[in-house]
């Protein structure tokens, strides 16, 4: 039988990976767009990388960006893609303020450019199509929780830029009956997620307080609510959504909200610290008020135990609110509801919250105690602060 071919934008990102990984075991042939950089971008994907001298590869890049058209297109008539996966995008919600322009370039127009393209090249009848939307469309939500059905309400230029490529989907669908579909996407993290998305910040700050690397995280909005899940879950959605004999738009989320402040707090205990919160607003501070020094001693070594039993003895706060990370306009609950993705594609979460960070603090622990070893050998680390 001949091989499924994919192509898929933002094969660099965290879904991008993931996803990758996905359909080479399920022996696609996996095209990947990736854009030029003056430095390698391709960590995430590097253990799957093959040599370009390597004949019958299974996993070939193209240079390529969501806002050249002629490239877009380009790649898909030498791809000949049966299914195309358009996770790149410009994905912070914060950075977007800073660059609407381009981010509705990129996430807005870029899609209408694969979507034009897949029509032009006679491809309606062979491509199936999935954007990568987003639960940043419900923004002010009118409805808890957020369904199929729930009305949208963007609060971000990056919100506004995905409202177009999600209606710009829908209606190639409906206009020339291409295989297009929307997976609306609740936030989902891992080992590999953006260091500057919160999850991500906070697991390599905690492990980094752990072991003597750095004194104290500065965070943004506490309050705020989020339905976390495991991107590797969620790309598996992704490729269920594209098998499907009908097109159509699903809720992919957990069905489980958790504060930020919380997710520290479970962040914490999972190295065995155990973290209070006081004060409010800009002032709350996050202190470690016990240590359960067998599981630090377990996850993060005992010879740093010490620094946690000062920070104890000086009341020394670990985490700080810094009004540099709010936003102009915030969304501040996010829920999903995914029944129609249980009935209609038999899809389920498989990791829980707590999993999901045990291995996202194990990981990041392990990446610190080796920064902590090139540190103490004299060699030059990187910070990655923002
Ligand atoms: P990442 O930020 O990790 O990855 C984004 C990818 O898009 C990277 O490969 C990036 O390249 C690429 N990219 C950025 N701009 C362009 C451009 N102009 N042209 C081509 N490629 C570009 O995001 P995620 O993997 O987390 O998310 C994947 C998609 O899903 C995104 O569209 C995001 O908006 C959306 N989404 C994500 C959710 C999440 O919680 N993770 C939830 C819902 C939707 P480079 O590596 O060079 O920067
Ligand atoms: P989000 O993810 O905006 O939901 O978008 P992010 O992790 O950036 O923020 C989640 C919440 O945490 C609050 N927050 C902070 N956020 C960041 N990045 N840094 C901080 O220091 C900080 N402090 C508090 C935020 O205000 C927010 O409330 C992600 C992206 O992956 C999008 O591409 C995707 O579409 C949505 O998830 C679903």
């Amino acid at each position: 039988m001949q091989k499924k071919i994919a192509l898929i934008t933002g094969v660099t990102g965290q879904d991008g990976a993931y996803l990758s990984e996905l359909l080479l075991s399920k022996g696609y042939i996996v095209h990947g767009i990736k854009r030029r950089a003056s430095l390698f971008n391709t960590d995430r994907i590097d253990h799957i990388y093959q040599d370009p001298h390597m004949e019958n590869r299974s996993f070939i890049l193209h240079y390529g960006d969501l806002t050249d058209s002629m490239n877009i297109t380009r790649i898909i008539q030498e791809v000949q893609p049966d299914e195309i996966y358009n996770l790149g995008a410009m994905s912070h919600v914060r950075v977007s303020f800073e660059t609407p322009e381009y981010t509705a370039n990129a996430d807005g127009i870029g899609t209408l450019r694969i979507l034009e393209a897949i029509r032009l090249l006679g491809l309606i009848n062979k491509t199936r199509f999935y954007q990568a939307s987003t639960s940043e469309l419900y923004g002010l939500v009118q409805e808890i929780p957020q369904t199929e059905k729930t009305p949208f309400y963007p609060r971000s230029p990056y919100g506004v830029a995905k409202l177009y490529s999600y209606w710009i989907t829908v209606n190639y669908r409906e206009a020339y009956g291409l295989h297009a579909s929307n997976g609306i996407l609740f936030n989902h993290e891992s080992p590999v997620r953006g260091e500057t998305f919160v999850t991500r910040k906070v697991t390599r700050a905690l492990s980094r307080i752990a072991l003597g690397l750095q004194e104290k995280l500065f965070i943004g909005n506490l309050s705020g609510q989020r339905d976390w899940g495991h991107a590797k879950d969620f790309v598996r959605a992704m490729y269920l959504m594209l098998q499907q004999d009908e097109p159509d738009d699903y809720v992919i989320a957990t069905g489980i909200t958790t504060t930020i402040r919380e997710f520290i707090r479970l962040a914490a205990a999972e190295i065995g610290l155990e973290l209070t919160f006081r004060g409010k607003g800009t002032d709350e501070k996050g202190f470690i008020t016990e240590i359960d020094e067998k599981k630090f001693a377990e996850k993060a070594g005992e010879k740093y135990l010490y620094r946690q039993i000062e920070n104890i003895k000086n009341k020394k706060a670990i985490i700080e609110v810094d009004s540099r990370y709010f936003r102009p306009t915030e969304v501040e609950l996010l829920l999903g509801d995914p029944s129609k993705a249980k009935s209609h594609l038999d899809w389920r979460p498989e990791y829980t919250l707590p999993a999901m960070i045990e291995e996202m603090m194990d990981s990041d622990i392990k990446l610190m105690q080796k920064e902590k070893l090139l540190s103490e050998g004299g060699y030059k680390t990187l910070n990655f602060y923002e």
